[in-house]
């Protein structure tokens, strides 16, 4: 007989399905196991890195099940995002078309290929069904103080006047569609305050475990933790002091010249008059630069003074303070001491612009130093700190600064808060409105789905197709009943796929996120029902835990 796979396998293919055979039994005391593979985005057509990928999981799920447990396998799609937008804008076809059609086609490729999914549990992040939930978790953030709203910096296309993503920038640093330089706009947007979770998230990393280390080394990485000081040092000739963040405390003996990042609000206040316009150039430039091109390693870095100087709180020395591209606004204090000796960046810096290099630790093997030197050793040109090892000569400094008020030991966390706005529309609307009396104001959860209108006009030019749909901007204030206006953001996609895994165990639930009594299933905390407080800390803490995870794993 001929094998003949699309009858044989179609016909038994019919025959599991309606047997039920790859559900996710919810009943009995066999042990449970959850056999997730990574839901992908709908981009029309399985690769060969899709099919690895989930029959590896699926001979996993099949495994389990022969060895008696009940397995949740499920599938869905991760199907909000710009690939959507620009298919309309190329092919005229409507976001929710498009996606609806490649999951139909993926869907049967998947069905086609045998895995065992328990297809009666699939979701789509685009149905309003799921995305619900999405704007439900956002309010509790709200509620809990945890989502908010400040400038932020974003890429604005000067000749489409809309704000681009950064894959729609290109290597130029121009806009994929009109071709125009791209400038640095600030906008008010929507933070999630993931920086409240930062030591608990790096205290949980121990607790993954048979996790690979790299993985859980490039997350501990990812939040950076850095023990370290802010040390003041107040500007001459002027009221004002500049604050700034270093792990080094014990090099400030060293210290050539203080460093601000050109965005830093004293920098108007302090330049001379002489330098204004040298500064004012400058930071124009560095504002069209990109943070990965401020920091790179490999690039020259580049400043300007000030025209003024700042008093060394340790040595009693003044020293210039200048601006750098190499500096950060968002980082510590956005503010620098820079110590060439001991810093291979304040050293490159030093070298260029002829600063003074002091060496104020020295190598306990007797060598003397000639580039920047990074090792612990022993204090020298240092006051009465000479001759004390340099790690205690750090918690020394530390001391006498908080002692005479111009300082104090910090903890430091890399880790932003998450940026989730998008001016995108193919995205999960943000369910809060602006109220001119009563300001932001959340949608009463009652009310949600706050559903993305799906007949829009589409062309890629001007601000997202959400702002200009008068019918569904313009509402009435949920507290005054004010005319006020629906927030037009949309929610970055990683936040719906942040949880999806949660909403597996409960897919089909209409009057919350994942009911109590569906916890053996995915063996984990519910988040439905009493004990609120408890439960949304670990719907934030697994959210966010995902969200992290995935950034860091994508590296941006
Ligand atoms: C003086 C110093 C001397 C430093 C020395 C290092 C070595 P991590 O470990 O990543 O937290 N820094 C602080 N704020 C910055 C900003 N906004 N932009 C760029 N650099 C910044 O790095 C902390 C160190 O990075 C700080 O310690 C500071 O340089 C620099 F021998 O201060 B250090
Ligand atoms: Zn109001």
């Amino acid at each position: 007989m001929k094998y003949n796979p699309s009858t044989v396998e179609a016909k038994w293919q019919q025959i599991w399905a309606e047997a039920g055979a790859d559900r996710g039994s919810e009943d009995g005391d066999r042990p449970t196991f959850y056999a997730l593979g990574m839901f992908p985005y709908p981009s029309g057509n399985l690769h060969m890195g899709h099919v690895r990928n989930y029959t590896l999981v699926d001979a996993i799920a099949r495994c389990r099940r022969m060895q008696g447990y009940r397995v949740l396998h499920p599938m869905g799609w991760d199907a909000f995002g710009l690939p959507a937008e620009n298919a309309a804008i190329e092919r005229g076809i409507p976001p929710a078309v498009w996606t609806h059609q490649n999951i139909a086609q993926m869907r049967a490729q998947l069905q086609a290929l045998g895995l065992s999914y328990d297809w009666e549990r699939e979701v789509a992040t685009c149905d309003p069904d799921y995305y619900r939930w999405t704007q439900w978790l956002f309010l509790q953030f709200w509620e809990a103080g945890l989502a908010y709203q400040k400038e932020a910096t974003v890429n604005w296309d000067p000749v489409d006047q809309t704000v681009l993503a950064n894959e729609q920038v290109d290597s130029e640093g121009r806009s994929w569609r009109s071709g125009a330089l791209v400038e640095k706009k600030k906008l008010r947007q929507w933070f999630f305050k993931i920086t409240d979770y930062a030591e608990a998230l790096l205290q949980d990393l121990g607790t993954l475990e048979r996790w690979p280390e790299k993985v859980r080394a490039m997350q501990a990485n990812w939040i950076g933790k850095s023990l370290g000081a802010e040390l003041t040092f107040a500007v001459v000739g002027h009221g004002h002091t500049i604050t700034v963040f270093t792990t080094r405390p014990d090099t400030l003996g060293g210290v050539s010249y203080v460093v601000l990042a050109p965005e830093h609000p004293l920098v108007e206040v302090l330049t001379a008059p002489a330098q204004q316009e040298t500064v004012a150039n400058f930071v124009a430039e560095v504002a069209r630069e990109s943070e990965r091109d401020r920091t790179a390693e490999d690039r020259p870095k580049r400043g300007v003074c000030l025209g003024c100087t700042a008093l060394n709180p340790l040595t009693g020395e003044t020293v210039p303070i200048w601006i750098a591209d190499y500096v950060l606004a968002e980082y510590g204090t956005g503010a620098v001491m820079g110590v060439p000796a001991h810093d291979v960046r304040d050293f490159a810096f030093a070298q260029q612009y002829g600063l003074p290099v002091r060496w104020v630790i020295a190598p306990k093997t007797g060598e003397t130093p000639t580039g920047a030197y990074t090792e612990p050793g022993v204090m020298v040109n240092s006051g009465d700190l000479d001759g004390m090892d340099s790690v205690t000569a750090k918690s020394e400094v530390v001391r006498r600064a908080e002692a005479g008020g111009w300082g104090q030991g910090r903890v430091q966390y890399r880790l932003r808060d998450w940026l989730i706005s998008r001016q995108r529309y193919w995205g999960c609307p943000i369910p809060m409105v602006h109220c001119p009396n009563c300001g932001a104001v959340p949608v009463p959860t009652e009310e949600l789905p706050v559903v993305l209108p799906e007949n829009v006009a589409f062309t890629g030019r001007g601000p997202s197709p959400l702002s200009t749909l008068k019918e569904w901007v313009e509402v009435p204030c949920p507290a005054c009943g004010t005319p006020a206006r629906r927030e037009t953001d949309t929610m970055d996609t990683f936040i719906d796929s942040s949880w999806y895994f949660l909403r597996f165990a409960d897919a089909r639930n209409q009057t919350c996120l994942w009911a109590r009594s569906r916890q053996r299933l995915a063996a984990r905390q519910p988040v439905c029902g009493g004990g609120r407080a408890r439960d949304f800390a670990f719907v934030v803490f697994a959210v966010f835990h995902q969200g992290i995870a995935r950034s860091g794993a994508v590296g941006f």
